[in-house]
């Protein structure tokens, strides 16, 4: 059906306004040979995000490009959730960096509440936390396909390394000793969140191809 469904143009609105996630989309939806149309290259408006869980914002935000192009279309709705912190910022991962998408910001407000919690249960919280990624592919027949991963991984202070996005330079993955900050973005983009969903699609794209 994918590929039936795909080939009359080959194309597929990556339906995000986040460069740095637009890069990484590029990256792991290369090899598929589709052309990649990002939503800001088209003025798209960035919808808001009104759901509660991660996937049906990404379901919205993919929804909302593939109304407005007649295009498939792909979103990533993804986030940071620690524990100590009851998961947020969670759904909110963006909102924390306010208008100016400021991350330094962001990240300083999550070690602020984890001191917070620290000074409230008189020991140092677990650092403990997730990043979660639900990826989004929107049909023009109105039928919406949902893939899921997340990664585990501890948080540190103060940030490290300049590379990837977001929240990178403060998340240490689970069995490494350098956050994705550090990290080169060929590892990253093999283990993270947004890989295991892409995993996901990448498997459901390839019995699609097995049966040519
Ligand atoms: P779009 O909705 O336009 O795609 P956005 O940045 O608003 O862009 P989200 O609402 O999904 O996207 O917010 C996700 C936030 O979570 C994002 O801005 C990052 O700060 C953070 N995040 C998600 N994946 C991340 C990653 O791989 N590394 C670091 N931070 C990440």
């Amino acid at each position: 059906m994918f590929l039936e469904k795909i080939r009359p143009s080959n194309k597929i609105i990556i339906a995000s306004h986040n460069q740095g996630k637009v890069i990484e989309i590029r990256d792991l939806l290369e090899p598929l040979g589709l052309k990649l149309i990002s939503a800001a290259s088209l003025n798209l408006p960035e919808p808001e995000e009104t759901a509660n869980t991660f996937s049906g914002n990404a379901r919205l935000k993919a929804e909302a490009a593939t109304l407005a192009t007649g295009f498939p279309a792909f979103a990533d709705d993804s986030g940071l959730s620690v524990d100590a912190l009851d998961g947020e910022p969670g759904i909110y991962s963006a909102r924390w960096a306010g208008e100016d998408k400021d991350f330094s910001m962001a990240m300083e407000k999550v070690n602020a509440a984890l001191c917070e919690v620290d000074v409230k249960l008189k020991i140092e919280a677990s650092r403990s936390a997730s990043f979660f990624c639900a990826l989004a592919l929107a049909w023009p027949d109105n039928k919406t396909e949902i893939f899921e991963g997340s990664i585990n991984g501890t948080l540190c202070w103060p940030p490290r390394g300049g590379n990837g996005f977001g929240y990178d330079p403060i998340f240490i993955p689970t069995g490494y000793d350098k956050t994705f900050g550090e990290f080169d973005q060929k590892l990253k983009h093999s283990i993270s969140h947004r890989a295991k969903a892409f995993a996901k699609f990448l498997s459901y794209v390839q019995n699609e191809y097995d049966e040519q």
